[in-house]
């Protein structure tokens, strides 16, 4: 018995030593990024007990510590002793590689996060964890450091009789994260996207870190059909009613919420077993087939395509469009290299059929929807042809070829687009340090003046006569939307290089917009990239010293000595820099740090952007409210 103990013991010990060594394997990154998926990790099994219809409730505190717990309502992680590990359960979920889900309770398992780990591996890079269950009137714990069990599980205290549940507090480990503080916003997005797609689940989200707290509840009994009201929430809607069905076939249960809006662009958010998959996957293709079919169907047998008409394409059905695609399955096989790109065939078939069924039956009850739908579609269909003309016409002409460079683009030498990359820089003064800084062979540069246009209230025509992004296409080389095409791209780095001002992350925001909406390949191959400037600098004894971030310069001001350093000069904008500086803090591609843009980074842009940009002054208003720190100097 006791030698079994010590078996899994050792097991144990060599899992979790693997997971502090290479921590990117298992949470992709130990950037700010890592450590906000550290509570997702935790979280995520909270909501597989809500899943399973035993959880209601779950609250997340962030620390004064930046620490983290979560507590739910659920029946508390068992207790009793493993059967072939020899040690309670509970341990085995917190000392065990991928342990996690591996208890009955069937059903669809989300058995882990993203990237599928789970318990073991937050429990491995935190400096330390404690778990409380709280099941039959006493409170059990159970402590870790490191991931070695420090205090065996025991009883520490009582509870109500009628009180079950898990509490995990875990404080991150700092010898393996270089970011070490939560953000509200970010963990306030993904938990508020978990309450819509689990509805009837209540979710809280608490900072501590601040008098007084500062607190969200995110509870939906209208679950993704209130996601879709939350989207178009800044957006024109075409009619009212927001299209709903929730249906089983073939093992897979599907749930869609769909609402058309007066706008151009679609916004189709897909989810399987709660995961965010943001590169689509079989169960997106199901659904713009089941579109596609359920609206030319309705069309031909209402009479409102004639035999004249071609059927509405894909595209054409998509424009406004605003959904949510939730589908629950029980073996999700995940494809690409972010795992999140859904493979299984099954879906496809099960969400083209429950759609284009149920779409159909919506639409013989509301023939006056049905027919704004139709008509948007046919306009569209119309608008794309025009579109078409315009696009041929401008290629005819040249001004889209790749032949022809924009006039402010100060190119590299290089032919190589591997080794090549571009800047895209805001304003005219730190576009002249940054073509004085560069590498002439490998760096091109882009300086762009003043503010994109907003793509998303615009047709595609009026986009292409605007000068920044006609400038931005020809520098690129690879096209846009149908004729995109990556093997075109001219530079394999596309850097965006804007002021650490409010004014610059505005414009960083249009740009992902622009490239998230126009050129998505580029982001989910990872080709689009920010530049971190930084934010101070500190002279002392004739060294010039930088910092990225107000924990940078604390650790600074440690490390060269408090005494006789003068107070930090704050950078307020890349044209405060000379060329050297510039160079040497964010463009050395030996010293710099660049922030890869991915999928998400992009979809979170493309939302804020419509928040700031939409027609609708409410929710405008609200949301500059919320972040009036920040946003003082943007016109409303
Ligand atoms: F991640 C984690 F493990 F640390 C964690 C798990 C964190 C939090 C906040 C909650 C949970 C959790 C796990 N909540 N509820 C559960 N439920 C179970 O582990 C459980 C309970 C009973 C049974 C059963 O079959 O009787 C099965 C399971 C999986």
């Amino acid at each position: 018995m006791s030698n079994e103990y010590n078996e899994s013991q050792i097991q144990v010990l060599e899992g979790l030593e693997a997971v502090r060594k290479r921590p990117g394997m298992y949470i992709g990154t130990t950037s700010a990024k890592g450590l906000h998926h550290l509570v997702y990790e935790i979280v995520d099994n909270a909501v597989d007990e809500a899943l399973a219809g035993f959880c209601t409730e779950i609250v997340i505190t962030i620390h004064e510590d930046n620490s983290v717990s979560v507590i739910d309502n659920g029946r508390g992680i068992p207790i009793g002793i493993h059967p072939t590990k020899g040690i309670p359960a509970v341990e085995v979920v917190f000392t065990m590689l991928h342990a996690g889900g591996k208890f009955g309770g069937g059903g669809y398992k989300v058995s882990g996060g993203l990237h599928g780990v789970g318990a073991s591996v937050v429990n491995a890079l935190s400096k330390r964890l404690v778990v409380n269950i709280y099941s039959e009137g006493k409170v059990h714990e159970q402590i870790y450091e490191r991931g070695d069990t420090v205090q065996p599980l025991s009883a520490v205290g009582d509870c109500p009789a009628s009180q079950t549940g898990t509490l995990v507090h875990f404080w991150p480990d700092s010898e393996i994260f270089e970011e070490m503080e939560y953000s509200f916003d970010t963990l306030k997005q993904r938990l508020q996207e978990m309450a819509f797609i689990t509805k009837g689940l209540k979710i809280t989200l608490r900072d501590t870190r601040q008098e007084p707290a500062k607190e969200r509840t995110y509870h939906y009994e209208g679950g993704i059909k209130q996601f879709v009201e939350h989207i178009n929430k800044n957006r024109n809607p075409l009619f009212k009613q927001i299209f709903y069905v929730e249906a089983e076939k073939e093992g897979v249960l599907v749930e869609i919420a769909l609402q058309y809006t007066e706008e151009f662009f679609e916004s189709t958010f897909t989810f399987v077993n709660t995961i965010n998959t943001a590169e689509g996957g079989t169960h997106l293709a199901g659904f713009r087939a089941g579109l596609t079919k359920g609206i030319n169907d309705y069309a031909k047998k209402a009479g409102l395509l004639k035999d004249s008409d071609k059927n509405l394409s894909g595209d054409d059905v998509r424009e406004g469009l605003a959904a949510v695609v939730s589908i629950k399955i029980s073996d999700p096989q995940f494809e690409s290299q972010t795992k999140i790109k859904l493979g299984n065939s099954e879906a496809r078939y099960a969400v083209e059929s429950v759609l284009s069924e149920h779409l159909g039956y919506f639409l013989e009850e509301n023939p006056s929807i049905a027919k704004s739908i139709v008509e948007k579609s046919l306009t569209a269909s119309r608008a794309r042809e025009a579109a078409r003309r315009a696009r041929e016409l401008v290629r005819r002409k040249g001004v889209l070829e790749s032949a022809r460079l924009p006039g402010k683009l100060t190119d590299c030498s290089d032919r190589n687009p591997a080794n090549c990359e571009i800047f895209i820089v805001e304003g005219n003064s730190a576009g002249g340090s940054a073509i004085n800084a560069r590498l002439p062979r490998t760096q091109a540069i882009l300086p762009l003046r003043g503010k994109i246009m907003n793509v998303e209230k615009s047709r595609l025509d009026k986009i292409l006569s605007n000068e920044e992004i006609k400038s931005m296409i020809l520098a690129f080389g690879t096209g846009i939307h149908e004729d995109f095409d990556i093997s075109k791209l001219r530079y394999h780095k596309i850097i965006i290089m804007t002021d650490a001002d409010v004014d610059g992350s505005h414009i960083r925001t249009l740009l992902l917009t622009f490239l998230y909406r126009f050129m998505t390949p580029l982001i989910e191959s990872g080709n689009i990239y920010i530049a971190q400037p930084p934010l101070y600098k500190v002279d002392k004894n004739k060294k010039t010293y930088y910092a990225y971030s107000e924990r940078e310069l604390e650790r600074l001001y440690e490390e060269i000595g408090r005494e006789g350093t003068p107070p930090p000069e704050r950078y307020k904008g890349l044209g405060e820099m000379d060329a050297e500086q510039l160079w040497d803090t964010t463009m050395d591609p030996e010293k710099r740090t660049l922030l890869r843009v991915d999928i998400e980074d992009a979809r979170a842009a493309d939302e804020i952007f419509n928040q700031l940009m939409g027609d609708r002054v409410e929710p405008r208003r609200e949301f500059i409210n919320e972040h009036a720190e920040y946003a003082v100097n943007i016109d409303v």
